[in-house]
């Protein structure tokens, strides 16, 4: 279902020059698809990859912002990871992400971008809460254990946006994926999310005919959105949503399925018909984080999003298509 189409350009005249951060990752490719067909008139969308900066680094990310001077910023780069990456890194998820959020929002500052969207997870809600989760609970309380670094520093870009907002009046959002799935996404076996993961594990199980694990209990639940879905809903954030507090971009509650669930879907797809067993020496990680998109769907009612079995289809197609270029 096509999005409203952009409001004029903000500044009479000046083309928009759009620059994501991150944009070599799953979710921007996935946003330059979307660029490429929607060819939006009276914007320039550039997308930066690790070569083009380190955004760890002031003076590199200085450089990026001086070469291309960015109108608005849609700021996705992160050390990003699934459970088992986040078990083991939780320093690492803290300071690097911190040290890019530093850099990228106050160079947004310096440079008067006149909008930047940054990227938090509905991982970071507080594990001791009700549910729905809303925008409004984020700070309610300790997110869950196994990924408190990474949580911490995402946490900390809502403080940020509203702390820029209120000392330089700087326009600072976010949204707030929900698990992100797709094409160009991370394969790697030990630390990828877990739909990733158990593509590539299928696909092994089946080549060497062998059982599929699945690590835990297969019991948590999770609401997961297509890439290509999210890469809709964030250029329109990019162009529509104007408010400093986050906005929630995930399927609806009743989308929520068990691993179990999207297990069986991914072995489907695979076409295994192997056994599935569940490892449950390895942790489950948080049992559910159920988020609610009602403040999404006051903006969007009718916006539709992609079938899950159908959207992990496509996916194992695009793996097994790309075996040999993809992250694994
Ligand atoms: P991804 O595929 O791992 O992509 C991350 C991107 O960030 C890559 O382009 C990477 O460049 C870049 N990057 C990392 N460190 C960098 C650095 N120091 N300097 C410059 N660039 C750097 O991740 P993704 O899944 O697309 O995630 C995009 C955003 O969505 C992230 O902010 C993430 O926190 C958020 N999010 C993801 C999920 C999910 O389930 N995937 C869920 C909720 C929120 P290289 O490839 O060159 O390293
Ligand atoms: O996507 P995932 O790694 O992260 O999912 P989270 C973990 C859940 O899937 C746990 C089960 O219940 C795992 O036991 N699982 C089963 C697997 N098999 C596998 C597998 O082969 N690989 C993986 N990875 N899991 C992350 C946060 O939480 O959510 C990140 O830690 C990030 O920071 C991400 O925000 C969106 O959904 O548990």
């Amino acid at each position: 279902m096509a999005l409203p189409l952009p409001k004029r350009a903000r500044v009479e005249g000046d083309r928009k020059v759009c620059m994501v951060t991150g944009g070599t990752g799953m979710v921007g490719k996935a946003i330059e698809h979307e660029i490429k067909a929607q060819r939006p008139e009276g914007e320039k969308w550039i997308f930066l990859s690790r070569k083009d900066a380190d955004l760890r680094d002031m003076g590199a990310t200085r450089a990026v912002f001086e070469k291309y001077r960015p109108t608005h910023v849609l700021h996705l780069a992160a050390m990003v990871g699934g459970l088992f990456k986040n078990l083991k890194y939780k320093a690492d998820f803290l300071r690097e992400n911190m040290l890019i959020n530093d850099c990228v929002l106050h160079c947004c500052y310096e440079f008067q971008v006149q909008k930047c969207v940054s990227c938090l997870s509905t991982c970071i809600f507080p594990d001791k809460t009700t549910y729905p989760i809303d925008e409004t609970m984020i700070h309610d309380g300790p997110p869950h254990e196994s990924n408190f670094g990474y949580a911490y520093a995402k946490r900390l870009i809502d403080i940020q946006n509203r702390a820029y907002h209120e000392q330089y009046g700087c326009c600072f959002t976010s949204v707030i994926p929900t698990n992100v799935f797709g094409l160009y996404d991370n394969f790697e076996l030990e630390d990828s999310h877990v739909i990733p993961g158990l593509i590539h594990k299928c696909y092994n199980a089946k080549r060497d005919d062998t059982p599929l694990t699945v690590w835990g209990s297969g019991r948590p639940l999770r609401q997961f959105i297509f890439a290509e879905d999210l890469a809709k809903l964030m250029v329109w954030a990019l162009r529509e949503y104007d408010e400093i507090s986050p906005l929630i971009l995930s399927v609806d509650e009743d989308q929520e399925v068990s691993i179990r669930e999207v297990a069986e879907m991914v072995a489907k797809g695979i076409e295994f018909k192997g056994k599935l067993e569940f490892d449950s020496s390895k942790s489950d990680g948080q049992f559910k984080k159920t988020a609610s998109n009602a403040k999404l769907r006051k903006f969007l009612p009718k916006f539709q999003f992609s079938n899950l079995e159908k959207a992990i289809e496509e996916t194992v197609d695009w793996f097994i298509l790309n075996y040999d270029e993809l992250r694994r």
